[in-house]
């Protein structure tokens, strides 16, 4: 790809070059935490025209990119050698799973002293650790073209498929001078949809239709288009199972069911016809007892990555293309020959009846989650949700009452502790107020990110849902006893690591260790009142609220 040089200016620092692309493309901010081997390039940040963002922990100068990228559309971190990068790699898998469009660079050894099996200090397989949770990752050494490298790292991440890219940059290439080399930078256009009426007619002809919808979809562009057909042909929508990274239709629309394994599981169990758009296909964390969609006589899976199509199971038809671009077509073919009045009658009772449903599905284990998170109703309007809240997800997805639910971010990677640190980028990218919505023990995983919160001094209100310590993990604790004792061995829970009640610092005493006000309203106290009032001081900068929840759920 790059055969020869190709300037005949004078060699620059690499450092300055990284700083210069930096400027070239107006990167606003940098994510980074320095180290020796790096020098030159931290150095040179100075003149980039970025902000430098520091951080006390990889893990959160990683997340911090990554919801930077996910408002902005890029961003840039860098990282020192190995240690920098295994910090960093667990929200790395993150932002792999949610195809975040991130730039990340690590120093790594130096050209004279690379060994075969990581002999000097720091020094590590950097592409080897990587290289499953990137589009690229690759190791320059001097002589190779730098600026070219940046450049396509860069484009490779923003797409058609977008995710991290990941460059190792030898110590000499960055703290020597290099040649000054330019490259074609490639134009990009989206995956083209092919012909999808068979789709339309299937979800025309439904008796029983259900949309799953995922976060790729919303940031393609498709939400509004799907909510549209949705209304238009009396679709029930669902999100994907469990976590979602944006919100694939808006939470507040008549039509959304909330979580396919929540209150849209019956409808799941019956559908006729089911379109999952812009989201995995399934990624259940566990086997479960039942068959996925036993009733359906079709099933269509679009996806903007070939690679995610029928990744688990099989379908009838498995479209990779833009999920933007064919919820819109699909809407079109739909309001062009629409469903019949009858049908749709039909339809429309069948959700009405379904509407008012409770204590479906997953929704019956959480009763004191669903209740805690009710003063949060309205949290879209208040600024952007970061949500990292474990089971209060499934309860926020049902208890939003949006009708843009554009402003929602997550993690489908369900890496804990990435919270903190994605709250920061989304704020620094979007100038907005953040609620970010965090279980008790993923604020203990990603606590780092509060110095950040601190520091930057950010209109971020942290909501946490206290159920002291690791609610889901007890209740798969609780399934694991109930099928012991269904074979005659029986024993108590032991809850080992999970029941974090009168273990160690409180909640609101780590926040406040980073000087962020922290109020703890206590049960019977009026929550909704001091969840606005926690808002209020949260535009103007750091605030924290702690929300007691049912140990049970
Ligand atoms: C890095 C990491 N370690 C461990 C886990 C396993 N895990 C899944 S949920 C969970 C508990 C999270 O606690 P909290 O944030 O308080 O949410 P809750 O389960 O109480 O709703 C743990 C430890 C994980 N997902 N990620
Ligand atoms: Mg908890």
């Amino acid at each position: 790809m790059f055969s020869k040089p190709t300037s005949s200016e004078p060699p620059v620092l690499g450092g300055e070059q990284i700083a210069q692309f930096v400027k070239d493309h107006g990167y606003r901010h940098i994510f980074a935490l320095p180290g020796s081997s790096m020098t030159a390039a931290t150095f040179a940040f100075q003149n980039s025209g970025a902000e430098y963002v520091p951080a006390i922990h990889e893990s959160v100068t990683v997340a911090m990119a990554d919801g930077y990228a996910r408002v902005a559309g890029s961003s840039f971190a860098m990282l020192y050698m190995m240690p920098g990068v295994a910090n960093g790699l667990a929200n790395l898998y993150n932002a792999w799973k949610d195809e975040t469009p991130m730039l990340l660079l690590a120093s790594q050894q130096g050209t004279r002293l690379r060994s075969p099996m990581d002999w000097t200090v720091c020094e590590g397989d950097l592409v080897g650790m990587t290289r499953p949770y990137t589009r690229l990752s690759h190791e320059l050494a001097p002589e190779m073209p730098l600026r070219p490298w940046l450049d396509h790292a860069r484009q490779i991440s923003m797409g058609p498929l977008p995710g991290p890219a990941f460059l190792a940059l030898q110590e000499n290439v960055i703290e020597e001078p290099q040649s000054v080399e330019s490259g074609r930078i490639s134009v990009r256009p989206a995956l083209a949809v092919p012909d999808l009426s068979a789709i339309a007619e299937a979800l025309r002809t439904a008796q029983r239709p259900l949309i799953i919808v995922g976060g790729q979809l919303a940031r393609h562009g498709g939400s509004r288009a799907i909510e549209r057909l949705s209304s238009e042909q009396a679709i029930p929508m669902a999100y994907e199972a469990a976590f979602s990274d944006r919100l694939g239709a808006a939470p507040g629309h008549p039509n959304m069911l909330g979580n396919i394994i929540g209150r849209a599981a019956p409808m799941e169990q019956d559908a006729d016809v089911v379109l999952a758009i812009g989201c995995r296909f399934m990624a259940e964390a566990h086997a479960r007892p039942l068959p996925w969609f036993p009733a359906a006589r079709f099933i269509a899976h679009i996806n903007g990555d070939p690679t995610k199509l029928e990744a688990s199971q099989s379908v009838d038809w498995a479209v990779a293309c833009d999920p933007g671009a064919a919820a819109n077509i699909l809407a079109d073919l739909l309001a062009a020959k629409p469903v019949s009045a009858d049908v749709k009658e039909a339809r429309s009772q069948r959700l009405a009846a379904h509407r008012n449903q409770k204590g479906v599905g997953y929704m019956g284990m959480i009763p004191g989650t669903l209740a805690a998170v009710e003063p949060l109703r309205d949290a879209l309007d208040h600024g952007w949700v970061v949500d990292e809240s474990t089971s209060g997800l499934f309860a926020l997805q049902d208890r939003l009452t949006a009708t843009d639910g554009s402003r929602y971010i997550g993690t489908t990677g369900s890496s804990l502790g990435w919270g903190t640190g994605a709250a920061v980028g989304v704020a620094l990218a979007s100038g907005e107020p953040v609620t970010l919505v965090i279980g008790d023990g993923s604020l203990r995983f990603s606590a780092l990110g509060l110095w950040n919160i601190a520091a930057g001094k950010l209109p971020i209100t942290v909501v946490v849902l206290d159920n002291g310590g690791y609610g889901s993990t007890r209740m798969f604790e609780r399934f694991h006893a109930q099928k012991l004792s269904a074979t005659g061995q029986s024993q108590e829970v032991g809850y080992l690591g999970s029941d974090l009640r009168n273990m160690g610092p409180s909640v609101k005493s780590i926040i406040e260790g980073f000087g962020i006000p922290c109020m703890t309203p206590k049960s019977g106290d009026d929550m909704r009142a001091a969840m606005m009032t926690a808002w209020e001081k949260g535009r103007k900068g750091p605030s924290a609220i702690v929300l007691p929840v049912d140990f049970n759920g």
